[in-house]
């Protein structure tokens, strides 16, 4: 049998970002522990929650609001950002988990459609969309049609399309253009919104909760290795959501590798602690 601890194991949902963050966080890992740290793709967002609160995941990203709606059922907007976020470290924390750094950016989902049609339809905020819709296919990634934050948009605006279709969100954008679907929820720091002359629609009406990304330390992290946690907490407020859509872009538009971009990302931060 091999000896030594297991490697630590960082989860990652399907989308370019958390490849992005997952490789950047098991950087931090293994340079504090001496560990070699491993990434897990593709994991839904109950499928990670459920691996981190039971130890076979160490580390992982999630977002405020995700975590309000699918891990505490909480379908209620939040008015208050801080208060939200503190309320989601509260309930953390009786399962064992930590927050170990606020990043510094939200990566909400954003109703967009093309550029040209929005502005041939004068459309600028969501509710502009319930007179199209029903003629109109939406398109949104794999949990969002199952999620409760879909059934309160679709509540608060009144909308009604002809019809919802899944897809790899990586595949969203070029199904705006070949007309496979008219509108999407898309995420606010995708790389590709500008290239693909997408415009998000205003969500005048809140329907939406925020989306501020944290880094989530399971308890073995938090039991047995603490200076892990600590060198986690390096992160906090490191990456806005520019730079975020920037390091995302790296990946989706110049095709770099989400561990080339990752590395990079550490290197900067070395430079200038
Ligand atoms: N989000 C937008 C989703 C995907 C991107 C952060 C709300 C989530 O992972 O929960």
């Amino acid at each position: 049998a091999r000896g030594g601890p297991r490697p630590l194991v960082v989860g990652a949902k399907p989308f370019t970002e958390q490849y992005v963050l997952s490789r950047i966080v098991a950087g931090v890992l293994e340079r504090a522990t001496g560990l070699p740290a491993t990434t897990l793709d593709s994991l839904g967002s109950t499928v990670v929650f459920d691996g981190l609160r039971s130890g076979e995941i160490d580390a992982y990203v999630d977002y405020v609001g995700t975590l309000r709606a699918v891990i505490l059922g909480r379908t209620d907007v939040p008015r208050d950002r801080a208060a939200a976020t503190r309320e989601v470290r509260e309930a953390l924390a009786r399962e064992g988990i930590a927050v170990a750094a606020e990043l510094g950016f939200e990566n909400t989902y954003v109703v967009a459609l093309p550029r040209a049609q929005a502005e041939a339809l004068g459309l600028e905020q969501i509710g502009d969309l319930a007179r199209h819709a029903p003629g109109w296919t939406v398109g949104g990634d794999y949990e969002l049609f199952h999620r409760p934050e879909w059934q309160a948009v679709v509540a608060t605006y009144g909308l009604r399309f002809a019809s919802e279709r899944s897809m790899d969100p990586s595949l969203l954008f070029e199904a705006t253009r070949s007309g496979e679907v008219q509108v999407i929820l898309g995420y606010s720091t995708d790389g590709r919104l500008d290239a693909y002359e997408l415009v998000p629609l205003v969500d005048d009406r809140a329907a939406l909760p925020p989306y501020d990304a944290l880094v989530l330390a399971g308890p073995r992290l938090v039991h047995e290795y603490p200076a892990a946690l600590q060198a986690l907490q390096a992160l906090a407020g490191r990456i806005d959501a520019a730079q975020m859509r920037r390091l995302n872009a790296a990946v989706d538009r110049d095709g770099l590798a989400p561990a080339a971009v990752a590395a990079g990302f550490l290197r900067e931060l070395d430079a200038r602690p």
